[in-house]
């Protein structure tokens, strides 16, 4: 029998969850109670609307195995033990990816999750360290509860913890901590069901045998585990076809982040003359993805748009604010909606639920369906695999003939890091001033048919998100949106974000034909300095 200890403790004041969770520092994470204290404000906050109690519910655990993954999850059982959980889920070797813990959330029945990421920042002692919350659709938690999270973090005077030892993540086995049944099992099982439920595996093993191709970078995150398996084991694909499979602390000392830059390993092997027919890459927690051809990039906007208009049955899809127009005219084109949210997952929670979209998707590497309540990079990937073995088309041809009949958005997202906050802050408050006067003026063929600070009301249950970003829209389709970051770590990274929509001009450069909407920036924010990254 474990006793419950109470520990004392004091507020920490940046406690508020943002994008995605809470997202710090690993040393910032690991100082004395602050890990202690969000975990105890998260069952507080939820207590609330729990009168039963905890007793006869199930929390889900598990992290995308970054440093201090294993000693935190340590720490969590205990407090869930504390709190009077009836069942803690940990995933075995403490890995699990956000959306096979919404798989698992679901598919259980369980009251919650809590997912140990900082998604695709990098890992280790002086890098980042993250934690989200995800409720019973098994989506990120909505901001309602992430404030009521914060609240609690500003007045929490103590935590409950379990004075138990460790539990071994390492092996499929069943514990007691008190009251608590602590349950060590098999992370890959539920989402690998869950995929051969969607997609037609037999289909997709014959196109492996059929001599079909394909690279997929795990980037040394959460995904390994599940690529060896459902790619390589259950689909065929060469043995070698998952590069970096194995989940490491510090992701081999690389940005888990799939994109052109840090998966710069598979996008070289990807344009040599004997290339692989596909390539992909998921970022540390398995919930981005980045597509790519025989030395073809697939932005993340024309990702999304290409799944809709291969799918059949939608209800209607949804896209984040910052996210090309590439979607909505695929949506246009089956006779279904298409809603713009603000930035992050949990936005598209309460439309999933109530069965008014199918396919979502954001800008920075996201794409999802209402399967689970998260965006899902090796979903993605059979998406596009089942596509690809359907039309028996490369994926150049795929996305250029759907340029052909949608037009294309040039797109790109310029980032300007570690600005100073408050400055970065008074840039877009300035720039917010000025946006009245805007509309009608022209910089060249660009003229302002519509300047705003967009605000979001959720068709479903109303709540309001004020300030979602700056839009510059212009006639003819074309946008630029601003933005801060959610997610950052360390001063204020600014996102801007340009979209040139071409009916039938669609084989130009990219930068260049972004040039003129750049430049437009530069002088509205007066700005000197050029963009950390462009992605
Ligand atoms: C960023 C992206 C956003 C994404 C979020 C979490 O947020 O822009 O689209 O949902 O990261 O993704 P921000 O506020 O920094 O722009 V992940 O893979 O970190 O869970
Ligand atoms: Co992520």
């Amino acid at each position: 029998m474990s006793a419950i200890k109470t520990i004392a403790t004091k507020p920490y004041t940046d406690q508020r969850p943002g994008t995605s969770g809470l997202r710090k520092k690993t040393r910032h994470f690991q100082q004395p109670r602050y890990l202690e204290n969000f975990v105890q404000a998260v069952f507080d906050a939820l207590r609330k609307d729990t009168p039963s109690g905890f007793g006869g519910e199930t929390l889900v655990v598990g992290g995308d195995g970054r440093y201090f993954n294993r000693a935190a999850i340590q720490t969590i059982i205990r407090i869930a033990a504390g709190n009077g959980f009836g069942r803690v889920l940990v995933a075995r070797g403490g890995i699990l990816s956000t959306p096979a813990m919404s798989a698992v959330i679901r598919r259980r029945r369980a009251f919650g999750g809590l997912v140990l990421s900082a998604s695709h920042n990098p890992g280790g002692p002086d890098d980042d360290f993250g934690i989200k919350y995800n409720v019973r659709n098994g989506g990120p938690a909505p901001e309602a509860v992430t404030e009521g999270i914060f609240r609690e973090t500003r007045k929490i005077e103590r935590y409950l913890i379990a004075d138990a030892p460790d539990v071994d993540l390492d092996r499929l086995s069943s514990h007691r901590l008190g009251g608590t049944e602590v349950v060590v099992f098999d992370g890959l099982t539920d989402y690998t069901a869950l995929m051969r439920q969607i997609f037609d595996f037999e289909a997709l093993k014959a196109h492996f045998r059929s001599g079909f191709r394909m690279l997929f970078d795990a980037m040394h995150g959460a995904t390994g585990p599940y690529a060896h398996h459902i790619f390589e084991e259950l689909l065929g694909a060469a043995p070698g076809s998952v590069l970096n499979g194995t989940p490491l602390e510090d992701f081999g000392g690389h940005h888990p982040d799939p994109n052109l830059v840090h998966a710069a390993g598979l996008v070289r092997r990807m344009a040599e003359p004997n290339a692989p027919d596909f390539g992909a890459a998921c970022d540390a927690d398995g919930d981005r993805n980045m597509i790519v051809g025989r030395s073809f990039f697939v932005t993340p906007c024309d990702s999304v748009a290409v799944i809709a208009e291969y799918a059949t049955a939608l209800a209607g899809v949804a896209r984040s604010l910052p996210t090309s127009t590439a979607l909505d005219r695929v949506a246009a084109a089956q006779g279904v909606p298409c809603y713009e949210t603000p930035t992050g997952w949990k936005y598209f929670g309460s439309l999933l639920d109530a069965g008014l979209c199918t396919i979502c998707g954001e800008e920075s590497f996201g794409t999802g369906s209402d399967h689970v309540r998260e965006k899902d990079g090796i979903w993605a990937v059979l998406s596009w695999l089942s596509i690809l073995a359907k039309s028996k088309k490369s994926v150049a041809e795929i996305v250029e003939s759907h340029w052909q009949r949608f037009g294309r958005s040039y797109f790109q997202r310029h980032d300007y890091e570690k600005m100073n906050s408050q400055a970065a802050t008074e840039m877009l408050e300035k720039l917010a001033a000025t946006l009245p006067s805007l509309a009608g003026r022209s910089w060249g063929d660009f003229v302002v048919a519509h300047a705003g600070d967009y605000r979001y009301t959720d068709p479903v249950d109303h709540s309001e998100t004020p300030h979602a970003g700056i839009r510059i829209l212009f006639d003819g389709g074309s946008r630029i949106v601003l933005r801060l970051s959610g997610t950052g770590t360390e001063g204020a990274t600014l996102r801007v974000y340009f979209e040139r929509y071409e009916p039938k001009n669609t084989t130009s450069d990219v930068d260049a034909m972004l040039r003129p909407l750049v430049e437009i920036v530069r002088e509205l924010l007066a700005l000197r300095q050029e963009p950390t990254v462009i992605t």
